[in-house]
């Protein structure tokens, strides 16, 4: 019989479904639970090769835990809400829910195809009302705690999308989804208060086995500044104007403040600022401006003078000018700046451009300094700064701050980049906000057995522009009574950002059913933190933050036992099309992961995703590779062929060693997601057994059981055929003797002209090649072959090796 995968998948597939192996019992007697999780995918089309990269390999690391004797949970589902699935409905002319839902059929089957072991029962989906429901009971808890609250703030803003973006979701000042230019409006919106837990996300950091590369990421943009907030006395007035530097060693040097255009003291001071008009409209022309477009390095930098106001510099009682200028950001740290042009060069820049006087305060170490053709920004020793002056840059800081503090004018801060995540969304397609407007008595929360707020099923979903969700339209949905008063009140018609779902789903999945609790503390202890974690790298500021601020937040509200939700994560890399290119439609380098199945198999696509490069690089597809995949899968079946049937084993030592040393190789490798080199180990050893006239029973079924996680379908096949009555995922992983694999040490002989001159230890299997290499560097050898010609080398492995040279 042949091997022909298209026959043998779809049996072994409907077989597991029926014998219901995958499902998985919170508790399994004598196993420990395994917790596996996959990012869930958006139901937005056809399974493509990345999704498989995604799902394959880590079903590879699923089943081999399984195999183990983990009682392993590996679910599956869908983030079935958001802007994704809306615009494609939008483009579709269909609803988004039938679209979603038409989508999430298909893609089960697809994902079928890939013959992961998902508990198929625990899938969950972010748009069904038993989710959101909880979703929407997390806002609440948000609420109750005044980590989630409203507020009127420029918000980025897709004029195509027409919605508020996260920052997150603004690339390079461009829509995440569209591509569009993204503007700043101002809105009233909901946002979770996630900066409260910025020294924590920071923190968990240290715990965590994840990329380096990803925790970065997350420290960069928390972005924890430690620096000085001074206080810049404004004369005859009882205003002061803080600041926040990193650099108070330079605040001898500030020449001028610059203040936000959005910052108070405009409006505060504004009878006193004689410019008024002016300034006025250098804030008007400002507001045009993306804070891209504010900070960006080559724009020049703009501002005004605020002309009747001064302001006091704090160690020297020097009067300065104050400016406003856009480059200075409302947001991070105070919202003003000591401008220091001798030590910073965007001052630098300003201050010439402006004429304002710069003053050099810091001299280098060592080397030399480039001022003044341009600002000196390192750390260095302290001149013209009174007491301070022949201080280094370090101490000064401290010693300055100091000084500042004892006299109230200052005090030592911390500052983070990190700012409020915005959630509502002018858009249908999400979990409403469950929150009430009444006039009389503000806002209030819908009580929680009022929950879920369903979601209406509304003609008109589209867009509405204006700043407003399309659910404003519906009469039916926004009309309601005050929980509180029970008078006539409006629903919150935003839904919330996709990502709000997909904080907390990973919870949801040990007790997907719970219709009392989001899940029961017995069943989130039984799988929780997850142990294993894989998705794609670009998800390191948005769904991994957003997750761990959540989890932070139920763990300090009592719902959690743990702090940080996945223990171990690993990225995927990309697949790139044949010619080395990302793969786009109109490139036509696109590989469609039905066509590989119906030539190949699911078994070697699997394989092939295993073996095409290092599983968090990814690399170009190959059509060569996966038809070597294919053959190989071929061998190791044509295989059966060499089985001996004999009940007197004949033990091929040789043979039981590499086994051993191949159980031990792609047990590693498969723990450490390597699975390319597990597959080349497996190739080795298959080839090994080609070579030989027979093989036992045994060793063959070692081979087929170290293969079962990466061809699922191949392998129950032969365990199957070859007399077994339960599937082979019900058996144990290999264990290799020690003894095994352990290389064995000979004493290899060097003779110099047939006389011997030295013995070394080596490996019994040396090759020729290195052999020669470490006779010739034997010291004692040398001074018998050196200045002289080597005529010949005989080598008998394993035992000696013997230099013919010429002799006088
Ligand atoms: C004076 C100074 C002198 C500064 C000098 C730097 C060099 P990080 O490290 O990113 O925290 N800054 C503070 N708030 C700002 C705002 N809202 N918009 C724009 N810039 C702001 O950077 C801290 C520095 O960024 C601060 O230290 C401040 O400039 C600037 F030789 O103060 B510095
Ligand atoms: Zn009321």
């Amino acid at each position: 019989m042949n091997y022909n995968p298209q026959e043998i998948e779809g049996k072994w597939q409907k077989n597991w479904e029926r014998t219901k192996i995958y499902k998985v019992p919170d508790k399994a007697r004598g196993k420990k639970n395994f917790y596996h999780l996959v990012m869930f995918p958006y139901p937005s089309g056809d399974l493509h090769i990345g999704h498989w990269f995604n799902f394959a390999p880590t079903d590879v690391y699923a089943r081999f835990k399984r195999l183990q004797g983990f009682n392993v949970l590996s679910p599956i589902g869908f983030d079935a809400f958001g802007l994704p699935a809306e615009n494609a409905a939008i483009q579709h002319g269909i609803h988004p829910k039938t679209w979603t839902y038409r989508n999430i059929k298909r893609m089960r089957k697809q994902l079928r195809s890939i013959g992961a072991i998902y508990d198929w029962s625990r899938e969950i989906i972010t748009c069904e009302p038993n989710y959101y429901k909880w979703t929407q009971w997390m806002f609440l808890q948000l609420y109750k705690k005044s980590l989630a609250y409203r507020a009127k703030i420029p918000a980025n803003f897709c004029p195509s999308c027409k919605t508020v973006l996260a920052n997150e979701q603004v690339i390079e000042g461009k829509c995440e989804r569209c591509d569009s230019q993204v503007i700043q409006k101002e809105i009233e919106q909901w946002l979770f208060k996630i900066t409260a837990y910025a020294e924590d996300l920071l923190k968990g950091l240290d715990e965590i086995d994840w990329p380096e590369i990803t925790k970065i990421m997350q420290r960069n943009w928390i972005g924890k500044s430690e620096g000085t907030e001074i206080k810049f006395q404004i004369p005859n007035s009882k205003f002061q104007i803080p600041v926040f530097t990193t650099r108070a060693d330079t605040l001898f040097g500030t020449t001028y403040l610059v203040v936000a255009p959005e910052h108070q003291i405009i409006e505060t001071l504004k009878d006193k600022i004689v410019n008024y008009k002016f300034v006025k409209d250098y804030i008007e022309e400002s507001k045009k401006k993306t804070e891209r477009e504010r900070i960006s390095e080559i724009k020049e930098k703009t501002g005004i003078e605020i002309k009747g106001i001064k302001a006091i510099n704090p160690v020297n009682n020097r009067e300065i000018p104050i400016w406003v200028a856009d480059y200075v950001l409302i947001h991070y740290g105070t919202g003003a700046i000591m401008a220091v042009p001798a030590h910073d060069q965007r001052d630098f820049l300003f201050a010439k451009k402006h004429g304002l006087p710069i003053i050099e305060v810091i001299k280098p170490k060592t080397g030399t300094s480039l001022f003044p053709e341009k600002a000196f920004e390192e750390d260095g020793i302290l001149i013209n700064s009174g007491v301070f002056s022949e201080l280094d840059s370090a101490k000064a800081r401290e010693e300055i701050t100091k000084y500042l503090e004892k006299r109230n004018l200052g005090k030592k801060t911390v500052c983070y980049k990190l700012r409020d995540w915005l959630i509502s969304r002018q858009r249908y397609w999400g979990a409403p906000i469950p929150m009430i407007f009444c006039q009389k008595c503000g806002w209030q929360q819908v009580k929680e057995k009022d929950l879920p707020v369903l979601l209406p099923k509304i003609r008109d979903f589209r867009p509405t522009g204006e700043g407003k969700s399309p659910l404003a339209k519906s009469k039916n949905f926004v009309e309601t009574t005050c929980p509180k008063c029970n008078g006539p009140a409006q629903r919150e018609t935003d839904t919330m950002d996709t990502f709000v779902c997909s904080s907390w789903y990973f919870l949801r999945y040990a007790d997907p059913k719970n219709e009392k609790k989001f899940a029961s503390k017995k069943k989130l202890r039984a799988w929780l933190p997850v142990n294993m974690y894989v998705g794609g790298a670009e998800h390191a500021v948005m769904h991994l933050l957003y997750s761990r601020f959540f989890t932070k937040v139920l763990k300090d509200f009592g719902y959690l036992d743990f702090y940080e939700p996945f223990l171990s994560l690993r990225h995927q890399g990309t697949i790139l099309g044949p010619d080395g290119q990302k793969m786009s439609k109109s490139r036509g380098n696109v590989v469609d992961p039905e066509e590989q199945l119906k030539t190949y198999g699911s078994d070697t696509v699997r394989i092939y995703l295993c073996f095409m490069g290092p599983y968090n690089q990814g690399g170009p597809w190959n059509p060569k590779g996966i038809e070597g995949v294919y053959r190989f899968l071929k061998r190791v079946w044509n295989l059966q062929g060499k089985i001996l049937n004999s009940k007197f084993e004949i033990r091929n030592q040789k043979l039981e060693k590499l086994v051993h040393k191949t159980i031990k190789k792609v047990t590693e490798d498969i723990e450490n997601f390597r699975f390319n080199t597990a597959v080349s180990a497996l190739m080795i050893l298959t080839k090994e057994m080609e070579k030989q006239s027979e093989i036992s029973i045994k060793d063959y079924l070692l081979l087929i059981t170290l293969l079962a996680p990466m061809a699922p379908h191949i392998s129950e096949e032969l365990w199957q055929n070859l007399g077994h009555k339960k599937s082979i995922f019900l058996e144990k992983w290999p264990e290799y003797d020690p003894t095994l694999v352990r290389e064995e040490i000979v004493t290899l002989i060097i003779q110099v002209n047939g006389r011997v001159r030295d013995k070394i230890e080596v490996e019994a299997d040396i090759s020729e090649e290195k052999a020669k290499e470490l006779a010739f560097s034997q010291k004692k050898v040398k001074n018998w072959i050196e200045g002289k010609e080597i005529k010949k080398v005989i080598f008998v492995p394993g035992k000696l090796i013997n230099i013919v040279v010429e002799e006088h």
